[in-house]
């Protein structure tokens, strides 16, 4: 008796551990409730959020969701996603109420993150509204699931399945999304197949829709600006063609007869050799506004991409706005211009991209890559919120101080008629979704910062870590805190020592050929683009490193606004962090430190491998505030990041120095690496998404 007694009670507690394989995210709260919770509304998005209040909410006073009309919130234009939450403490109700189902689901995940973070007790005052209307997701999934730069498995949608199977991944999904307030999706890749507009993948597409819609989740998709030739068969894709025009105004009609609620198309046209209006000596804004117009009569936009940049041209950084301003204010209504946070693309660290600001009549938008391809992959933990931050928060004072990329593009300064906020997702089939755990951090930073970009990097690295890591084992509140700062100093630093391990002080694109995770600022393939090779970017020789952007060399620095020109052109002035990005800087120039450039660059390699040695040891403390499963993945991540980092500051010390002739300077570790090794090592990559133990320290 005694034996099956505790045989049934190995069973039932079996049923309620889960694995912690990082399935969860950060919605983790047991679904075991039973709160009272109404709604003056029925609807599959309400629904959605008194299940989520019902199963999860423990504060025992009822929830009330309730339909406001707009209008009566009082104030300017509202967003439809706006809600507030109310409660005069613990015998009152909580009132959730919004002008829309969306809000209020947005309302009811707030509700239960301030639950979990132990701030839902007594009095609630909140009111909410987003700071972009478009808070979307860009991916870059094929139709043969690989993801480009995607290093958490293949692509989440199963497109041989769809549309008669549907993953139960696809509701997780926007479910996620939804609890960050992400409320659109790109699904395929900018680099876009023809295909995905034909019948059948369309029908895919609307089942993934479907399944979406209740979250608040609009589907967009990425085009192919040659569709009209390779899918429709039409001898040209020329813009201003009235069969082409035609072909994309029946096409748009047939997605919405599938999808009436369908966002629109993500374009990148003439870059790295996609097609594009230009082929057909039109515009940008012709093949824009062409797009467009098949769109208009369905509500639909176009986000045209500014990444743009020619083979041989004197400097890559300058091209996206030579190109674009020019046809500033000229693009249709309903087109928004979708800008790379910095110049030349997604490094470590750029200046912001000088299109921000300075396309004053034509909506602007920031892409943010929260996938980490030129930051470790989903090796390296490098918790990504300080480095949009530093962009959001740039002053680009194209109208006076105080216009920052945050409210040239959020309509505070522009009267923007679409405002957007773009992150090229970093998610796949790994149990984990984003191949390191904590990379989902990335995610979720991305979302709310899209919600509110006002919110600290701290903030939000303190709220993901409360909500994916609190309840993983027992613990007193004293040992999760001591967890939380341990975790969230290692995330804080993680970013700043990604860039001084592999490209501080402006340094950018010394990456490998082939991949973009290691070294090879030596790289040099005769007869390969020179825009690809690293040198075009460090310009290291006997004088000294960088490249010269100031009016001296290739005069970027003047695409800024005068005030910040004047400051980056002068190497006195210039911010250090961004020294060799704009300047050719011998290696004796002496640095505020007191160092010389030399130095200063050795120390700053020092410094990234020292702080992430500083994580292993950090991390290594916290193994009994955590599960044992958690806890091996980061570790063993980190042990790669550390032989990673090694070898990012030995490749580019022992290069550089070849050009300096200057030793490293006393307080640097040594490299332990040779350089004509490093130089015959080639990293055995497996398409990219999983860098393992590589032979890199084998003799
Ligand atoms: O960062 C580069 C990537 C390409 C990518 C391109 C882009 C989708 O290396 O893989 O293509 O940018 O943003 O279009």
């Amino acid at each position: 008796m005694k034996k099956l007694i505790s045989i049934i009670s190995l069973i039932i507690c079996a049923g309620q551990i889960q694995a912690e394989d990082g399935s969860r995210l950060w919605l983790r709260a047991p679904a075991t409730a039973h709160a009272e919770v109404s709604c003056n509304k029925q609807s599959p998005t309400t629904d959605i959020a008194l299940k989520e209040i019902r199963t999860q909410w423990r504060g025992g006073t009822p929830v009330l969701l309730k339909i406001q009309p707009a209008g009566k919130s009082g104030g300017g234009r509202l967003s439809p996603d706006s809600y507030s939450i109310r409660c005069r403490g613990v015998d009152d109700v909580v009132t959730i109420e919004s002008a829309t189902e969306q809000g209020l689901l947005y309302g009811a995940y707030h509700l239960l993150r301030l639950q979990e973070m132990g701030q839902a007790d007594g009095q609630l005052q909140v009111v909410e509204s987003p700071r972009y209307d478009i808070r979307i997701l860009n991916h870059w999934d094929n139709p043969d699931r690989s993801v480009e730069r995607g290093y958490a498995g293949i692509s989440l949608w199963n497109w041989e399945e769809l549309p008669a199977t549907v993953s139960p991944r696809y509701e997780a999904y926007a479910r996620a999304n939804a609890s960050v307030g992400i409320n659109a999706t790109v699904l395929n890749n900018v680099n876009a197949s023809p295909q995905i507009l034909s019948a059948a993948y369309l029908a895919k597409v609307k089942a993934l829709a479907d399944i979406f819609r209740p979250y608040g989740i609009r589907v967009y998709l990425s085009i192919n600006f040659s569709s009209p030739t390779e899918l429709g068969g039409l001898p040209t894709s020329d813009p201003s063609d009235k069969a082409v025009r035609r072909w994309w105004k029946d096409k748009a009609g047939e997605i919405y007869e599938l999808i009436p609620d369908f966002g629109g198309f993500l374009v990148k046209a003439n870059s790295e050799g996609l097609p594009g209006p230009q082929d057909f000596g039109r515009t940008h804004a012709d093949g824009a506004n062409m797009i467009a117009d098949a769109l208009k009569p369905h509500k639909g936009i176009v986000m045209w991409r500014a990444f743009v940049y020619n083979p041989g041209d004197e400097d890559r950084a300058k091209q996206a706005y030579r190109e674009f301003m020019p046809f500033d204010g000229r693009f249709r209504d309903n087109v928004i211009v979708q800008v790379k946070n910095g110049p030349v693309d997604f490094q470590p660290r750029e200046p912001f991209s000088p299109l921000f600001g300075a396309m004053k009549k034509t909506p602007v938008m920031a892409e943010f890559q929260i996938t980490q391809e030129y930051l470790g992959f989903s090796n390296h933990l490098a918790y990504l919120a300080p480095m949009w931050k530093e962009c959001l928060d740039s002053d680009t004072y194209q109208q006076g101080e105080g216009s920052t990329v945050a409210r040239v593009t959020d309509g505070s300064i522009y009267p923007q008629k679409i405002k957007a906020i773009a992150g090229v997702a970093n998610t796949g089939t790994d149990v984990n979704w984003c191949g390191h755990h904590l990379a989902q951090a990335n995610w979720y930073a991305f979302g709310r910062l899209a919600w509110n970009h006002q919110l600290s990097s701290k903030e939000i690295a303190d709220e993901w870590i409360t909500l994916t890591f609190k309840d993983a084992t027992d613990r007193t509140a004293a040992d999760f805190s001591f967890f939380k700062g341990e975790l969230s100093r290692m995330m804080l630093e993680s970013r700043e020592a990604v860039v001084e391990y592999m490209m501080p002080l402006g340094l950018h694109h010394l990456f490998a050929w082939g991949h973009h995770y290691g070294p090879e600022p030596w790289c040099d393939i005769p007869g390969a683009r020179p825009d690809w090779m690293p040198g075009y970017y460090h310009k290291a020789d006997a004088e000294g490193i960088g490249f010269d952007r100031s009016r001296t060399g290739s005069n970027a620095t003047a695409q800024y606004h005068a005030r910040l020109a004047e400051r980056f052109d002068n190497p006195a002035t210039c911010p250090e962090e961004l020294i060799l990005w704009f300047h050719h800087v011998p290696w004796d120039h002496r640095m505020k430190s007191g160092n010389t450039l030399w130095e200063e660059l050795c120390h700053a390699y020092g410094r990234g491998v020292v702080r992430v040695n500083s994580f292993r040891t950090a991390w290594g403390r916290l193994e009994k505030y955590v599960d044992a499963e958690r806890f091996v993945h980061i570790r063993n991540k980190l042990k790669i990041q550390i032989r990673d980092a090694v070898w990012w500051r030995d490749a580019c010390l022992l290069y550089f120095q070849e050009l300096s002739g200057r030793p490293i300077p006393y307080g640097v570790e040594p490299p332990i690496h040779d350089l004509k090794r490093l130089k015959q090592f080639r990293l055995n990559i497996d398409n990219h998404t999983n860098v393992s133990e590589s032979e890199l320290f084998m003799k």
